[in-house]
């Protein structure tokens, strides 16, 4: 049976897009569910989520939500893909870089939310607390440049659940126009140019015209 991922608006849920951009890229298929997010849309949430929130794997009768713990199950059910990296060293770091993105940088999740559709002029005037999540976001992905046992694009060399855990904050971090170091630039700048990241930011364009009123809660 073929797996399943619930997920939200493309624009707006940086949860959903983690394990959907991990599937894509990956080259992992599923069928894909949205459920845009509304006065109406919790009913149809706590149909298929024990926890109200997207996104969520279907996988026969498994369900699983929560999008590290839906990562951590596809790098178990495709160990063939090398989803998290093979020395067990790197492995545990790319985990804590990992839950860090997962159980932090809420300064700069509440001043910063995710808007694919939108590009500021300037960077806003931000409290210092924002400023050390992008300190600290530039630090781990320099840390993982150092500790890559290969060479290649991504933040461990090969492709893994690392960036597709840290890919929806180059969105914000563009968004937002944050000035960055060089090479955080073009680690920000190769991935808003992937094929699978595009795709989302297609989509998320497209829903726009669906729920026009949306932006002006930004
Ligand atoms: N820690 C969860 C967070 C999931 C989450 O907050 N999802 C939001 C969408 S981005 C949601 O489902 N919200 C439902 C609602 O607000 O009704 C994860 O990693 O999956």
């Amino acid at each position: 049976m073929a797996l399943q991922l619930f997920v939200a608006n493309k624009n707006y849920s940086s949860w959903s897009m983690r394990p959907w951009l991990l599937l894509k890229q990956a080259g992992i298929p599923f069928i894909e569910q949205t459920i845009l997010l509304g006065a109406e849309s919790g009913p149809a949430i706590a149909k298929v989520s024990p926890s109200g929130r997207v996104p969520v794997l279907v996988d026969g009768d498994l369900r699983v939500h929560d999008s590290l713990a839906i990562c951590e199950y596809l790098a178990e059910k495709f160990p063939e893909k090398n989803l998290w990296p093979r020395d067990s060293a790197l492995r545990a770091l790319a985990r804590a870089w990992c839950a860090e993105m997962h159980a932090g940088f809420t300064a700069l999740r509440s001043h910063a939310p995710m808007n694919v559709r939108r590009f500021l002029e300037k960077t806003p005037a931000w409290p210092e607390e924002v400023r050390r999540d992008i300190a600290r976001i530039e630090k781990i992905w320099s840390a993982a440049r150092a500790a890559r046992p290969s060479d290649g694009d991504f933040l461990l060399g090969d492709f893994s659940i690392l960036d597709a855990y840290y890919w929806p904050v180059v969105s914000r971090l563009l968004s937002y126009r944050v000035e960055l170091a060089p090479e955080s630039r073009a680690y920000a700048q190769f991935v808003w140019r992937l094929p699978v990241v595009l795709e989302w930011v297609k989509f998320a364009k497209e829903e726009e015209a669906s729920l026009p009123h949306y932006d002006a809660v930004y």
